[in-house]
């Protein structure tokens, strides 16, 4: 049986004789060969040529941003629009658009011009992406800056025209052939309906959340335009040779909350699944993210493959859960299943990888349904032997059906790291307590109310209460409630960013008089995400909960270097350093920047708290910092601990 036809067999759910094994090495391979790193025996070869060489599939579900035909190919990437060979259609801009181009592939910035205005862009590489061995080109500046731009972009997205273009796609795929599965992708790095399109790449990853509450009606004629794109599409996706379309990227639990999924997601799956399935063609999503509160929607999505599953220790869900709720009812196939966490030296241990596998095969069992990859990607630091080995046991203990036996436990560490099933610590409402005008201002803040809460505060101010009690009972108590609700689940991304917004107005009219007051802040904290790193969205939640509950914040945005980090504590003098890594490429950079402040005779003013997904409370430790914290709502709590202890500490 050849790899291609293994893979799309067990997708129709039948049991093959061994689990398919596809690595996903693209990451792994860019970074190495640039650094010159590639094993010895695969020295001169290519990344299919060294899957190829070990007996693997090969994975061809992302697109492959580095390999453009020409330059012009991916100039509109800041529109979401690139014309790749995974891409089987072609779009053209309506004439009265002038599009001006100015750069190169490192920093791309386009203008476009149309009769209603205009919008830019810029994208491109950052020195550290490329050594990471990123593919896709970073929005550095992204279209959607203010309300006005939406209805530019309408005009844009509402006059595009797409063609099919389906030749590229079948020389590529027959150059495939039966070594792997190639899949034709969906614009805007496969965003799954026209709100997604805008969430993921018109708009910065934060920002979306508040124009998402404060522009519908921008937004919403945006989304007109953009289906207009999307009726298009669909018809061409489904008339293309493609086996299998690749409809949606980072799904994930906080990003694409519940609520949203249903609302601006869901249809589309649902609309997308049924076109593509009446002409026998799958449908791929990437929900590489946490999907601890997703599990039952995708699993009724229509979908008929996840891939880059990531599960426990990377994310809270384990494999033996996604299985279960997944594929033993027959609903959907796993790709992935492999935490990139275990090819790793430092985060696991050869026990821990050892451990992992040994869980895995008993807790797939019988192993339909199952095709096993590495959840998101093969990471730069992977331990290629262990990337080996994975295969060679697949070879050998994943003949199906697998046997059911006792489960083999995880070694003690990975077990105990296992998140307990959350608990309910939301800090207790404490309205009740509180009389009738400063109720009113703490749910403004519940609500996300910034209108309404300045005219309360400025009622209670009348009726003379201080405004130290207006800011600490009334606004920042409400804050901490909000924190204790997201750190629970029962309140998402907006709902935080909204609340703190309310917060900020209401200090408008507060600020001059605490300061008249002597108001004292809680504290000063200098926040950032490390080199090389360009997720935000987890450290803003950071940021902006930090600054709703009285902290005085100087946040320094993304891929912040070791020195300026050391350079802005030397400046601002803060009784904390927050640091954000979401990569464990990038997660020893915390380490580095802790060396630099000892050597800078900086360590022992501040505390140094950590954060991001890869990171853990072992690591922080073993870096040295004082203290981590898993989500915004824990970083609250740590902030206040740490704070208390640097008072008391001699050099604090
Ligand atoms: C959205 C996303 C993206 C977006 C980022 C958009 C943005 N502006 O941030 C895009 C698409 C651009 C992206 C790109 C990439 N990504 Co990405 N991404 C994600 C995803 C799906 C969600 C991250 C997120 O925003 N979550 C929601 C927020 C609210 O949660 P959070 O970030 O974890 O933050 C919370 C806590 O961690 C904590 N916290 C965060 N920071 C701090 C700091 C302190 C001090 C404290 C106390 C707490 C704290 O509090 C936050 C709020 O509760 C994750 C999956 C995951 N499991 O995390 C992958 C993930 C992080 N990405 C990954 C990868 C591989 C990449 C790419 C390399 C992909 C590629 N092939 O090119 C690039 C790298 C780009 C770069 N150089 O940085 C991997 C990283 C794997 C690893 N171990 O290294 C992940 C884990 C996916 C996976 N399953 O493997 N990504």
């Amino acid at each position: 049986m050849t790899h291609r036809e293994r893979i799309l067999r067990v997708i129709q759910g039948e049991m093959v004789d061994k689990i398919p094994y596809v690595p996903r090495i693209d990451l792994w391979y860019n970074a190495n060969q640039r650094a010159g790193t590639l094993p010895e025996k695969h020295r001169n070869r290519s990344a299919d040529e060294i899957a190829l060489a070990e007996g693997w599939a090969l994975h061809k579900i992302v697109p492959e941003f580095l390999k453009p035909d020409s330059s012009e190919d991916i100039v509109h990437r800041g529109l979401g629009l690139v014309h790749l060979k995974e891409y089987t259609y072609r779009f053209e801009f309506s004439p009265d658009i002038d599009i001006i181009m100015e750069g190169d592939a490192d920093q791309m910035r386009v203008v476009y011009e149309t009769p209603l205005g205009s919008v830019s862009t810029t994208h491109g590489y950052t020195e550290e992406m490329k050594d990471a061995g990123a593919s896709a080109p970073w929005i550095q500046e992204h279209a959607i800056k203010g309300p006005g731009d939406y209805k530019v972009l309408a005009h844009i997205f509402g006059n595009m025209t797409f063609k099919p273009d389906y030749d590229r796609f079948v020389r590529w795929e027959s150059d495939i052939g039966d070594h792997g599965l190639a899949l034709e992708s969906t614009p805007a790095l496969n965003a799954g309906s026209p709100m997604h399109y805008i969430q993921k790449v018109l708009i910065d990853a934060t920002q979306f959340f508040i124009h998402y509450n404060d522009y519908k009606n921008e937004m919403a004629e945006l989304v007109e335009a953009l289906t207009h794109c999307y009726a298009q599409l669909l018809p061409i996706l489904a008339d293309s040779p493609a086996k299998a379309v690749y409809w949606d990227a980072n799904v994930d639990s906080m990003i694409t909350y519940p609520a949203y999924l249903k609302k601006d997601l869901l249809p589309w799956w649902q609309k997308a699944a049924e076109i593509f399935h009446t002409r026998d063609k799958l449908l791929f999503i990437h929900p590489d993210g946490e999907n601890n509160l997703l599990m039952d929607i995708l699993a009724d999505c229509g979908a008929d493959v996840c891939e880059a599953v990531t599960p426990f220790p990377m994310t809270k869900v384990g494999i033996d859960e996604y299985y279960d709720r997944w594929c033993r009812s027959g609903k959907l196939t796993i790709w992935g299943g492999i935490p990139e966490s275990i090819l790793l030296e430092k985060s696991s241990t050869e026990e821990d990888f050892k451990a992992y596998l040994d869980h895995l095969f008993k807790a797939i069992a019988p192993g339909d349904r199952f095709i096993a990859g590495i959840g998101d990607t093969t990471p730069p630091g992977a331990v290629f032997d262990r990337l080996v080995r994975l295969g060679e046991r697949i070879e050998t203990e994943g003949r199906l059906p697998l046997k059911a036996g006792a489960a083999v436990l995880l070694s003690p560490e990975l077990l105990t790291a296992r998140p307990a099933p959350t608990s309910s610590s939301v800090p207790s409402d404490t309205s009740q307590v509180l009389d009738k005008d400063l109720r009113l201002i703490q749910e403004d803040v519940l609500k996300g109310d910034n209108v309404n809460i300045k005219l309360h505060v400025q009622h209670a101010l009348a009726l003379n209460y201080a405004p130290q009690d207006i800011l600490n009972m009334g606004m920042l108590s409400a804050m901490e409630i909000i924190g204790g609700r997201f750190k629970d689940g029962t309140v998402f991304i907006p709902e935080v960013l909204l609340s703190a917004r309310a917060v900020n107005e209401a200090l408008t009219v507060l600020e001059p008089l605490l300061a008249a007051d002597g108001r004292i802040q809680k504290g000063k904290i200098v926040i950032g995400t490390v080199r090389g790193d360009l997720h935000d969205i987890g450290k803003n939640l950071v940021s902006t909960m930090l600054k709703g509950v009285g902290y005085d914040i100087v946040d320094l945005g993304i891929n912040v270097a070791v020195d300026e980090f050391v350079h802005q504590v030397s400046r601002c003098k803060p009784d904390i350093l927050a640091i954000s890594a979401l990569l464990t490429t990038t997660m020893p950079q915390m380490e580095h920047i802790i060396g630099a402040l000892q050597r800078a005779g900086l360590r022992s003013k501040i505390m140094v708290m950590v954060g991001g997904a890869p990171v853990n409370d072992k690591f922080a430790r073993d870096i040295g910092a004082d203290g981590y914290a898993q989500d915004a709502g824990e970083a609250v709590e740590l902030a206040g601990r740490l704070i208390d202890i640097n008072k008391l500490s001699p050099s604090g």
